[in-house]
């Protein structure tokens, strides 16, 4: 249910941590452009600070944040409409996520599977960011406030921590000063998996490029890869419960689906008893003439790396001014001298 107390405010962000895929954009990004609309206000971010928790090259970080930027641009976020700016030019983030570092309990942490997947075996080597990763994640959101955050099924963890974080806090001080964000996972772009299995997510570090569709790749790319994207032998079926234990048929239909904003009920309609060869021929296209256009439009963007500085600093204003009351007060609450 949503927190009435306060006013709708969208946030959410994405990592400058390499090309955008399908997933970000099927997952995030286009719904991101869907809440530009009253009656939320809307704030997106290019979490920079969460990159660095794995290693990143400077100059690469440099390059994927404003690429990034352009492709928020380019999916159809109007920078004068909403927030759009880069985490580290609003330190207001790291100063209320130390705070949720006093806030979130170890055993919290610990149970997050982001972690547990992304430290593998390998825990004891792996950043102290990394692990504190869900605690910066909370404060980006309730730094403005934010009441809905749009986000894949992947982050639906990290959401729940966030609401205990502020629960916990609420508690602590008796206040209500944190809103219960609501997690907004809905559509069948929520959990767009890989092309070359269909129970991995599709995401930007798999090592294999077939398994994801990049937003800068070329039509003849996008055409291989539908192409050669892994499928059963049966045929598509008509009704829903024909996709039971079929992954990689459900995570293709799911992707016609969003990319063609339609129910995947619908799909099935149209598409029931027709052969892979000819769905993926159809999907290709429609692949093709949704990503092009942005893609195209990226690339130009990215070139101007004046005016996104310029967007992103603009961007970066307006958040603080959001976010700076409401870290004044927090410290108030705790009882800090400032
Ligand atoms: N496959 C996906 N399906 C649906 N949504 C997805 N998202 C990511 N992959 C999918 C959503 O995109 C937003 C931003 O994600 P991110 O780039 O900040 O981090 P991530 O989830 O870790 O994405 P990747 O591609 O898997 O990155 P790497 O490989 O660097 O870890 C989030 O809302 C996420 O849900």
């Amino acid at each position: 249910m949503t927190d009435t107390a306060f006013k709708p405010r969208v946030f959410s962000g994405i990592q400058p941590s390499g090309g955008l895929t399908l997933g970000n954009y099927l997952g995030a990004m286009k719904r991101f452009v869907s809440m530009q609309a009253e009656p939320f206000e809307t704030i997106y971010c290019m979490v920079d600070l969460h990159a660095i928790t794995v290693w990143q090259n400077p100059t690469e970080l440099r390059d994927n944040t404003r690429e990034l930027c352009a492709g928020f641009i380019a999916s159809g976020i109007d920078p004068e409409v909403s927030t759009l700016f880069n985490q580290s030019q609003v330190p207001e983030h790291t100063q209320l996520a130390w705070i949720f570092n006093t806030v979130a309990r170890m055993g919290w942490l610990s149970r997050m599977t982001q972690f547990k997947d992304k430290a593998g075996k390998n825990k004891e080597a792996v950043s102290v960011g990394l692990f504190a990763y869900p605690a910066l994640m909370a404060a980006d959101i309730l730094i403005y406030h934010a009441t809905h955050v749009p986000v894949g099924e992947d982050q639906k963890q990290h959401l729940e921590l966030t609401r205990d974080i502020a629960t916990k806090f609420n508690h602590d001080y008796k206040v209500n000063f944190f809103p219960i964000t609501e997690p907004v996972i809905e559509g069948a772009g929520t959990r767009v998996m890989s092309l070359r299995d269909g129970l991995k997510k599709m995401s930007k570090s798999d090592p294999s490029d077939m398994s994801r569709i990049n937003l800068t790749d070329s039509p003849e790319q996008i055409n291989l890869k539908i192409q050669k994207a892994r499928t059963d032998s049966a045929g598509l079926p008509s009704e829903l419960s024909g996709l039971e234990g079929r992954p990689e048929a459900i995570n293709l239909v799911n992707i016609y689906a969003s990319l063609s904003d339609i129910s995947v009920e619908r799909v099935l309609n149209e598409v029931g008893g027709t052969s892979f060869s000819e769905f993926k021929k159809t999907l290709s296209e429609l692949a093709v003439s949704k990503l092009s256009p942005i893609s195209k439009e990226m690339s130009r963007l990215t070139k101007e790396t004046t005016e996104i500085d310029r967007i992103l600093g603009r961007g970066a204003e307006r958040a603080r001014a959001i976010a700076s009351p409401i870290l004044k007060k927090t410290y108030e609450i705790i009882g800090m001298i400032q």
